[in-house]
């Protein structure tokens, strides 16, 4: 049988879940005080967990008020108010960009994040629920990229621009938006390299797509950050150095069914305000999911 997904995101959360678990588990053998020595290592334990300090103190201040007025008797309350709290931090209203159409996203990232995955998985979620679809092939850096892009477009049965390897990206999402303009796709997703020389180049570079993308585009352009919930803190590095460049619309969180550091999730919307928009739970074409954030914080703090 497969594994349900919400219970492969629950186990790959595992890594920041564990030691809060552990931590309870301590603490409800310690009896029934919610003590000065529990909040501080509950303070900790969240901390530990990528969760960032500014949010985690916010956090553990609320819940030890709702304590001290008898709400929470004991320490299984407070991870349930817990859970309550860390699903607040997430935006309610969140803008898919993905959902509604005509519209041309730009897809960005680092290396090996999931992007050409992701937009494979769009495009087939986009078909099977009756929008047209076209695709742009802007990772010009590997031809791999191209093949793959290329392999899941077939399956969804959409087309694709393309260019020569080494091509201008930007040259790829002038065709793709000449193309989206005439033919007025519901969606029009434009996937992108995530290495360059350096850094500072590949933020160029898809500045500069994006600036091309927004000038010839009739249809609205979004941009959205692929992110790799496994890398943790560096996550949110990456999160926000693409932010400043590209003034991001929205976040895909993909590896949730690996050893995760969802914690950093919390962190990233909390410092940035962009909302996760889908979370991947596999490499599997049905493997991409809303964002749900009461899901979400049940599974991070293991009371899902
Ligand atoms: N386990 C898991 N693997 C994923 C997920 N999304 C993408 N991958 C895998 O991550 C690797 C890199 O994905 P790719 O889409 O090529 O990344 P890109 O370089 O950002 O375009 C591939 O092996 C994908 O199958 C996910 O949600 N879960
Ligand atoms: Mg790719």
């Amino acid at each position: 049988m497969v594994t349900p997904w919400y219970k492969r995101v629950s186990e790959g959360l595992g890594k920041s879940r564990e030691r809060l678990e552990g931590q309870l588990n301590v603490l409800l053998r310690k009896g029934p005080d919610l003590d000065d020595e529990f909040w501080e290592d509950l303070e900790d334990t969240l901390v530990g967990a990528d969760i960032g300090a500014t949010a985690v103190t916010e956090i553990v201040d609320r819940l030890r008020d709702s304590a001290a007025r008898k709400a929470l008797p004991d320490a299984a309350a407070v991870l349930d108010h817990l859970a309550a709290e860390l699903a607040e931090e997430f935006p309610g209203d969140a803008q898919d960009p993905f959902a509604v159409g005509p519209v041309v996203v730009l897809v960005v990232g680092v290396n090996g994040t999931g992007k050409t995955t992701t937009i494979g998985k769009l495009a087939t979620e986009a078909v099977r629920n009756g929008r047209s679809v076209l695709l742009g092939s802007g990772d010009t850096f590997r031809a791999a990229a191209v093949e793959q892009l290329d392999i899941w477009a077939e399956r969804a049965g959409v087309p694709v621009v393309r260019r020569e390897r080494g091509a201008d990206p930007a040259a790829v999402a002038f065709d793709t938006v000449k193309q989206a303009n005439e033919t007025r796709p519901d969606l029009t997703i434009i996937d992108t390299a995530g290495r360059l020389h350096t850094s500072a180049d590949l933020m160029r570079e898809l500045q500069k797509v994006q600036r091309i993308a927004q000038r010839e585009s009739v249809a609205p352009v979004k941009s959205v950050l692929v992110l790799d919930a496994t890398t943790g803190q560096n996550g949110l590095s990456q999160a926000r150095e693409f932010h400043t460049a590209l003034d991001l619309d929205a976040l895909v969180l993909t590896k949730l069914d690996g050893t995760a550091r969802g914690g950093i999730a919390v962190a990233i919307v909390r410092e940035l305000g962009v909302p996760i928009v889908r979370i991947g739970v596999g490499e599997g074409v049905d493997d991409l999911k809303p964002f749900v954030p009461a899901e979400f914080a049940r599974a991070l703090v293991g009371r899902g």
